[in-house]
C-alpha cells in the first residue's frame, strides 16, 4: 500500500496516449543508498524531449520520493503504464537491476540508459533482465524506440542506433555503438523542471554548503576534450564538446529563478571554461541580465586566468570546484591529467585573490600512489588557501582508461560500497593505508578553526544528516 504522501506526481493534465493510458512511458530513478542528491537531469532532459515530440511522460524519482520497488510498480499500475525507462550510474546498478526485474515480472517493458549501461551493455542486460539498454545520449534513441512500438528493429530491418537487446549482444566483448545525438543542444528543450521539482526538500547540494538556497543544476555543455585516466566522461561523449547558446542557458536560468524561486545555480558541465569565447559570452549575457543568482561551477585550473575569474565573479560565480586530484607531479603525469602543479597553484592564487571560495577535489589510491605522494598531496591541501576539499578513494569506473589498463586488479560490485570502499590497491600500499590517508586528510583539513569558521557561513544545517552519512562513507569517523 502506498502512503498518499509518497504518490507522485499529481494527476495528469494532458494525455497523448490511448484513453486507458495517460502516459506513454515512465522514466525512473530508483531508490539507492546515497548521501545527497540532485535532480535527475537525465530524466528531465529525456522527458522534455519526448514531450516536445508529443509523448506524455511520467517521471518517478524513487530516490527523491523514497519509493520502494513495490511503490513504483503500484504507480505504474495505477496509471496503466506498460513502458518504463530507468536511469543508471554504476553506484546504483544493482538497485537498477532489482527494479528492472521487479517491473519485468509484472509484464512492464524496461529500457535502461545512462553512463553504466553505455559501458557495460551486456552485463546490464543480463543482470537486469531488461528488454533494452541505450548506449550514449538517450534523446533520439528513446524517441525512436517509442515511435517504433518499443522495438529496436526498424521496418527496414536495421537497428535503432545505440539500442541493444541480448539478441544483438552475445557477450561482454560484443561491440556496441553510441546512439545518435542531437547536434545542436539548443534543439533539446529545457529539462522537464515541472516534474523534477527543483525546490523539493529532498535535494541536497554538494557538500551541504551553499550561499543561497534553493539550488538547481544546469548543464550548458556536453563533453570534455581531455582524457584523465580515472574519468569516463571523455569516452562517453567522444571528446567532443557541444555547447548551448548563452541565450538558451540564460532562458533556463530565468525560468528557474522566476518560476521556481531558485537562487543558486550549479553548473554541472565537465569543463565550462574550455572554450574561452563561450564562457566570456555566457558571463556577459548573465551580467547584462538582472538575474542576480549565485553560481557554482567545476573548472580545470589551467583553464582559468585573472581576467576570466574577474568576469565570472561579476556574473555571480562565487565557488569553484577544481579537480586537483594529487599534488605529486608524477601522479598527475600517471593519470594523464595534462596539467602541472604550478598551473594549479597559480589558479588557486588567482581565485583566492579574487575572493572566490575554492573547493579542491582529490583522489587517493591511483596507480603509482605511495606514502610519499600522499604526503605531498596532504601538505599541499594544508598549505594552499583551499576552503573545502573532497577526498575520495579511486573507484575504477567503467569507460575510464584505468578500467582497461588495470583489468584484473580491481573488484567491481556496483553499489555505494563500490564508491566508498577500496577496490583497487596500488603496488606498495595497503587498503588500510589508503583508508587511513583519506580519513587523515579530511580530519586534518576540516578540523581547523579557520576552516570551520569560514564554513559556518555556508553550511546549511538542514542537510546535517546527509553530511554525517557522507562523512561515514569517507571514513571520517573510523577509529
Ligand atoms: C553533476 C554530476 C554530479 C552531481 C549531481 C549528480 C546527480 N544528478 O545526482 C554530484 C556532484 C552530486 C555527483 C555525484 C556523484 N557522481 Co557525478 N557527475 C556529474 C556529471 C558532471 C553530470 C551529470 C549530469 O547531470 N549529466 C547530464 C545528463 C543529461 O546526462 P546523463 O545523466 O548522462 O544522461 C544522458 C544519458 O546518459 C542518457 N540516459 C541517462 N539515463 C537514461 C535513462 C534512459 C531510459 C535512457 C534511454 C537514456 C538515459 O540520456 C541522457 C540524456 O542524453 C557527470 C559527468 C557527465 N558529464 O555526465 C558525473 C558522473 C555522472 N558522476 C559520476 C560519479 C562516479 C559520481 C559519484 C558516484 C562520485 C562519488 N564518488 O561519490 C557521485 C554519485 C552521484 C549519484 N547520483 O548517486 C560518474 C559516473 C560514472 C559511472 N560509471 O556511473 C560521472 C559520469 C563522472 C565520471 N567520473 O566519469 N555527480
Ligand atoms: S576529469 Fe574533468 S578534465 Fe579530466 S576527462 Fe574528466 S571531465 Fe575532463
Amino acid at each position: 500500500m502506498i502512503k498518499s504522501a509518497k504518490i507522485y506526481p499529481p494527476p495528469p493534465q494532458s494525455a497523448t496516449g490511448s484513453d486507458s493510458c495517460n502516459y506513454c512511458i515512465a522514466l525512473i530513478r530508483p531508490k539507492y543508498e546515497n548521501s545527497g542528491m540532485a535532480p535527475a537531469l537525465s530524466l528531465g532532459y529525456l522527458s522534455g524531449y519526448l514531450k516536445a515530440n508529443g509523448h506524455n511522460v511520467l517521471i518517478i524519482d524513487a530516490l527523491r520520493d523514497n519509493l520502494s520497488n513495490d511503490d513504483v510498480l503500484a504507480i505504474l499500475k495505477r496509471e496503466n503504464i506498460v513502458l518504463s525507462g530507468i536511469t543508471c550510474l554504476s553506484n546504483y546498478a544493482n538497485e537498477v537491476a532489482a527494479l528492472s526485474k521487479h517491473l519485468k515480472s509484472s509484464e512492464i517493458k524496461v529500457v535502461i540508459g545512462g553512463v553504466h549501461p553505455t559501458f557495460m551493455p551486456y552485463q546490464t542486460l543480463t543482470a537486469s533482465g531488461a528488454d533494452y539498454v541505450v548506449c550514449g545520449e538517450g534523446e533520439i534513441a528513446l524517441l525512436k524506440l517509442l515511435e517504433n512500438n518499443f522495438s529496436n528493429i526498424l521496418l527496414d530491418g536495421s537497428l535503432i542506433k545505440g539500442v541493444y537487446s541480448l539478441n544483438e549482444l552475445k557477450d561482454e566483448d560484443a561491440p556496441a555503438i553510441r546512439a545518435d545525438v542531437v547536434e545542436n543542444l539548443d534543439d533539446i528543450p529545457y529539462p522537464d523542471w515541472e516534474q523534477l521539482q527543483p525546490t523539493h526538500s529532498a535535494y541536497v547540494p554538494l557538500w551541504w554548503t551553499t550561499k543561497n538556497a534553493p539550488v538547481a543544476g544546469i548543464m550548458s555543455s556536453r563533453g570534455c576534450p581531455y582524457s584523465c585516466k580515472f574519468c569516463s566522461s571523455a569516452n562517453f561523449y567522444g571528446r567532443r564538446v557541444r555547447m548551448r547558446s548563452p541565450e538558451n542557458v540564460l532562458g533556463e536560468m530565468r525560468l528557474l529563478k522566476e518560476h521556481y524561486g531558485i537562487r543558486e545555480i550549479r553548473f554541472a558541465d565537465d569543463n565550462i571554461t574550455v572554450d574561452r569565447d563561450y564562457i566570456d559570452s555566457l558571463c556577459e549575457a548573465i551580467i547584462d541580465s538582472d538575474l542576480n543568482l549565485s553560481l557554482f561551477t567545476q573548472a580545470r585550473a589551467d583553464r582559468l586566468d585573472d581576467k576570466l575569474v574577474k568576469t565570472m565573479k561579476r556574473a555571480g560565480f562565487y565557488n569553484f570546484a577544481i579537480g586537483i586530484e594529487s599534488a605529486s607531479p608524477t601522479m598527475l603525469k600517471n593519470m594523464d591529467k595534462r596539467e602541472d602543479i604550478d598551473a594549479i597553484k597559480t589558479a588557486i592564487k588567482i581565485l583566492h585573490d579574487n575572493g572566490i571560495l575554492i573547493t579542491g577535489f582529490f583522489i587517493f589510491g591511483m596507480p603509482g600512489e605511495t606514502k610519499q605522494t600522499i604526503k605531498e598531496t596532504m601538505d599541499f591541501m594544508m598549505n594552499e588557501p583551499l576552503d573545502l576539499v573532497s577526498v575520495t578513494i579511486l573507484t575504477v569506473l567503467p569507460g575510464s582508461e584505468y578500467w582497461d589498463e588495470l583489468k584484473g586488479q580491481y573488484t567491481n560490485i556496483f553499489s555505494q560500497a563500490y564508491f566508498s570502499e577500496v577496490n583497487y590497491v596500488p603496488d606498495g600500499l595497503t587498503t588500510e593505508e589508503i583508508v587511513y590517508a583519506e580519513k587523515q586528510a579530511l580530519r586534518k583539513f576540516y578540523l581547523r578553526p579557520k576552516i570551520i569558521f569560514k564554513l559556518m557561513k555556508y553550511i546549511k544545517f538542514r542537510y546535517i544528516s546527509h553530511f554525517l552519512t557522507r562523512m561515514r562513507y569517507v571514513h571520517f569517523f573510523d577509529k
